[in-house]
């Protein structure tokens, strides 16, 4: 058996969840060189999400630990806190997009980053010295980025709160920003009752764009979605796809998508709240199938 079949056929089993211990939230999903990512956030109090770590696997069942990959020393505008990565390769860099310091003064900078590396495992170290995506000029909460590369090269970043959502498009170099095509620098896409967490990915040529909807920490924390055949949308709503389970979890939402290895079979990546937790940081890492019905619909995923 080679390594991509051994993959995906390991990955059919089902993981255990939490896939690993601590507290984390808001995972993206990758797979780099064969191998999953999954890049969180710290999902401590504000203050003590000062870090990144991340997770990898062979067979999305045996997670691994990679320690701090970015940290705020070494992110000189970002002063209090980082949460909701977003990775990806390009030509054999690896581009961390991040969010750091929620709005507190209009003295402090806040907004959306971007870190370098030369492996998925980091270090990352900040990219250009200041927000890519400030607060000012881009027209949504710069939160909870998610970057996405279309099968023609271009590249898009999502990113959005307060139930706008955005999109922008990167220069290839990837720490810059394009116009899209009528000029302008961003471009709302908001769907109906998207709250926050975007993402997007591709099969059979179309686009499925998701998000988080519900309240923030609340049991109705939410993931739907939309499609569409441009990156760009419209996205017109679906329907909910993950959602709490009162015998399982609370607040199922902020997410990521692997495609396993060499096969058409997918996984969501998304954070839940133990039914014993009430703290609203207390959320955990976990992995489910996500299947698709025959006309391309994702079917509801079974929280396990
Ligand atoms: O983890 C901080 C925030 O929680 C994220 O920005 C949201 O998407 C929510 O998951």
């Amino acid at each position: 058996m080679t390594m991509n079949e051994h993959s995906a056929e390991a990955a059919k089993r089902a993981a255990t969840n939490p896939i690993a211990p601590g507290w984390y939230a808001d995972p993206e999903a990758r797979t780099f060189e064969g191998r999953y990512w999954i890049y969180p956030t710290y999902s401590a109090e504000y203050d003590k999400q000062t870090f990144f770590d991340a997770f990898y696997s062979d067979d999305l069942i045996t997670w691994t630990k990679a320690e701090n990959i970015l940290d705020i020393e070494r992110i000189e505008w970002a002063k209090r806190a980082l949460w909701a990565p977003s990775t990806i390769e390009r030509n054999g860099r690896y581009y961390l997009y991040f969010c750091a310091n929620d709005i507190q003064s209009d003295h402090e900078y806040g907004g959306i980053g971007v870190a370098v590396s030369s492996r998925p495992e980091g270090p990352y170290y900040d990219a250009i010295g200041k927000p890519l995506i400030d607060r000012f000029h881009f027209g949504a909460q710069p939160i909870d980025p998610h970057v996405f590369i279309d099968d023609d090269g271009t590249a898009y970043l999502y990113y959005g709160g307060w139930g706008h959502c955005n999109v922008v498009k990167l220069n290839e170099d990837m720490v810059s920003l394009d116009q899209l095509e009528d000029g302008s620098a961003y471009k709302e896409i908001t769907p109906q009752q998207y709250v926050e967490g975007p993402c997007m990915m591709k099969r059979d040529g179309l686009y499925y764009f998701m998000w988080a909807e519900g309240g923030w920490g609340g049991p109705d924390y939410s993931v739907a979605y939309a499609c569409s055949h441009s990156p760009l949308g419209p996205f017109e709503r679906v329907g909910k796809i993950l959602q709490q389970d009162p015998d399982v979890a609370t607040g199922a939402g902020h997410h990521g998508v692997f495609q396993a290895t060499g096969s058409d079979d997918w996984y969501i990546a998304y954070h839940r709240r133990p039914l014993t937790e009430t703290d609203r940081n207390h959320r955990v890492l976990c992995v489910d199938r996500m299947r698709f019905s025959e006309d391309g619909t994702i079917l509801p995923v079974t929280m396990t």
